[in-house]
């Protein structure tokens, strides 16, 4: 297929609260979607850095640079059979993976919509629904937490994760043990805020049967996460020191994680996402699907990810009404039954995307590049 042109839109949505993680408390979000023409069908493709570099390097503005001024010029015109070129193409490009996976998962969902499969297809996945937890923010008080944990639990989530930072850890989860119980499955996300002088800390942990920790240490650390594992009962789980295939392969060889955590932007797209996926399935190493507050075309993106068979622990896949008002696609993400989301079964990404609404909050554009 010829991408024949290319659109840039960034939007910019509210979040119904604020999240906040170790490093800092956001209160909306700023995307750029991507739209891949060929024939007169349209694949789309999200953006999931956010506006400040502290989860990550890249940004919102780093990503439309990169996307106007090297990946956009590289593609439109091309003439591409798979989309696993697209990785290949990109590939000299030194980091950038959110700007590279912006553009390459729009090429995936034209790609299976012009084959007509489901996205979920169309990567090889073969489970119908899978089943999603939910990551849940630090709040000004323990009990507003545990108020969270219990509003999403009615909800049927099936797998809390609650963020954690330097004394506002232990408190945290002794409080949801004591209110939930000790079956409730459960998990804590530091995003970097520790260090190995928090070894007594961290292995108080090892004594509320937490299915792991997420992060814990440095965000471009192996090293000494492995040290850390060799100390903790609990799995650990690496989320921001994965960033390629050979990172993978490094952190499981030192024995730096027992669990993963897969985001496609993270690792530069589908392609990448998936190989990742496949090199823990060989390594005994389950895997789930992390999140970046996407709009519902990063969603659909995640959900297709998460379709394939080692994403065996459920995902921050949460539904449209998690963060946002009103989605982008229509219909919006919704639960079929308490804690599962159905792999939806229309070709690409399998919603349709409301133009109207991405129009409405769309703060910059570029249309129709040739
Ligand atoms: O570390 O997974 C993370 C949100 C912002 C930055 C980093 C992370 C998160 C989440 C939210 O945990 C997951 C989601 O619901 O999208
Ligand atoms: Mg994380």
């Amino acid at each position: 297929m010829k991408i024949d042109r290319i659109t840039l839109r960034q939007v910019r949505v509210p979040l119904k609260a604020p999240f906040e993680t170790s490093f800092g408390r956001m209160s909306r979000k700023d995307c750029v979607i991507v739209s891949v023409y060929s024939d007169g069908i349209a694949g789309y493709g999200e953006s999931v850095a956010f506006s400040h570099p502290y989860y990550n390097e890249e940004t919102t503005d780093t990503i439309w640079y990169m996307l106007e001024h090297f990946l956009v010029p590289a593609l439109v015109g091309k003439e591409v059979t798979s989309p696993e070129e697209v990785a290949v193409l990109f590939a000299p490009i030194r980091r950038n993976h959110m700007a590279i996976s912006a553009i390459e998962t729009a090429v995936w969902d034209l790609y299976a919509k012009r084959s007509g499969l489901s996205l979920a297809h169309a990567l090889g996945g073969g489970k119908q629904e899978i089943e999603v937890g939910v990551s849940i923010g630090i709040e000004p008080t323990v009990d507003l937490v545990v108020r969270n944990v219990e509003r999403f639990a009615e909800q049927g989530y099936k797998r809390m994760k609650v963020k954690i930072k330097p004394g506002f850890d232990i408190q945290v989860v002794e409080a949801i043990r004591k209110r939930f119980g000790d079956e409730l499955p459960l998990m804590v996300d530091a995003n970097s805020a520790y260090t190995l002088r928090d070894i007594p800390i961290l292995k108080e942990l090892d004594h509320y049967n937490l299915l792991m920790i997420e992060q814990p240490l440095a965000h471009d650390d192996i090293i000494e996460h492995a040290a850390l594992q060799l100390e903790m009962r609990t799995p650990v789980c690496l989320d921001e020191s994965i960033h390629t295939l050979a990172d993978a392969r490094h952190a499981i060889d030192l024995g730096s994680c027992r669990i993963m955590n897969i985001k496609i932007g993270r690792v530069g797209g589908l392609a990448n996402a998936k190989q990742i996926h496949d090199l823990c399935l060989q390594r005994g190493i389950p895997v789930w699907c992390g999140g970046m507050l996407e709009l519902g075309i990063g969603r659909l993106h995640n959900v297709a990810l998460s379709s394939l068979s080692n994403f065996s622990i459920p995902g921050d896949v949460s539904a449209s009404d998690r963060y946002w008002e009103q989605d982008i696609v229509i219909p919006g993400i919704q639960m079929v039954r308490p804690g599962v989301l159905a792999v939806p079964t229309h070709a690409g990404i399998g919603h349709e995307v409301c133009e109207q609404t991405i129009e409405r909050l769309t703060v910059r554009k570029l249309q129709g590049i040739t």
